[in-house]
């Protein structure tokens, strides 16, 4: 597996700017919830800095990338083919990064809809994803104190308000954004 110094350069040549940027605030929020969750840090980082890669292709790349790579091509993820890069990202962890460990590039693949039944690390890639600190939409810092007590209620609440925001903008909601979402909120009823 690379080194963190040269996934870090290696992004920098990649991503736009502000996906780099990203990128970084999603590993600095991970270690954090690393720390607290007590997750190895080692692989909080890895996962965090390569959740994204797959971002330096636009949706038509993307889409011909998921084909390449044989993913199934559904109508929901061919109407937004940015679905994919969560996917592809940990395929190109592996590939480019030879990044091995199972447990990290899970939570590459699972860090833009979630899942159910998600580990520690895969919750706290999720979350991270979404409140680091250049997030700005309504409810972010509610969603940053939520994910300091209890990961599921946060991820719960982050699930929520992707759906809201889907259905907002009248997009098509994928499977395992729904499997998320119903997962925890049956899980924390019960
Ligand atoms: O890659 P990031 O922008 O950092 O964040 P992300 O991996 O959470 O991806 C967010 C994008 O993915 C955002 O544009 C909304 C989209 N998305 C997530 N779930 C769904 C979705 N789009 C559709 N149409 N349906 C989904 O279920
Ligand atoms: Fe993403
Ligand atoms: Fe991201």
């Amino acid at each position: 597996m690379k080194k963190r110094e040269q996934i870090i350069e290696q992004l920098k040549k990649s991503l736009d700017h502000e996906r780099f940027r990203h990128s970084l605030g999603v590993e600095k929020t991970a270690l954090a919830l690393a720390g607290k969750y007590k997750v190895q840090k080692s692989k909080a980082s890895i996962a965090a800095l390569l959740h994204d890669y797959a971002r330096k292709y636009n949706s038509k790349q993307l889409l011909a990338q998921a084909k390449k790579h044989g993913l199934e091509i559904d109508p929901v993820r061919k109407f937004e083919p940015k679905l994919f890069h969560a996917e592809l990202s940990a395929i190109f962890a592996k590939q480019e990064f030879k990044v091995r460990d199972k447990s990290v590039l899970s939570a590459i693949e699972k860090h833009t809809t979630g899942s159910a039944n998600m580990t520690a690390l895969e919750k706290i890639i999720f979350l991270s994803d979404h409140i680091e600190e250049g997030r700005s939409f309504f409810g972010v810092s509610r969603l940053r104190d939520l994910a300091l007590k209890s990961l599921d209620q946060a991820v719960l609440e982050s699930s929520r308000i992707m759906l809201e925001f889907l259905l907002k903008n009248k997009a098509p909601v994928y499977y395992k954004t729904i499997e998320t979402r119903n997962y925890y909120l049956l899980k924390l009823k019960t």
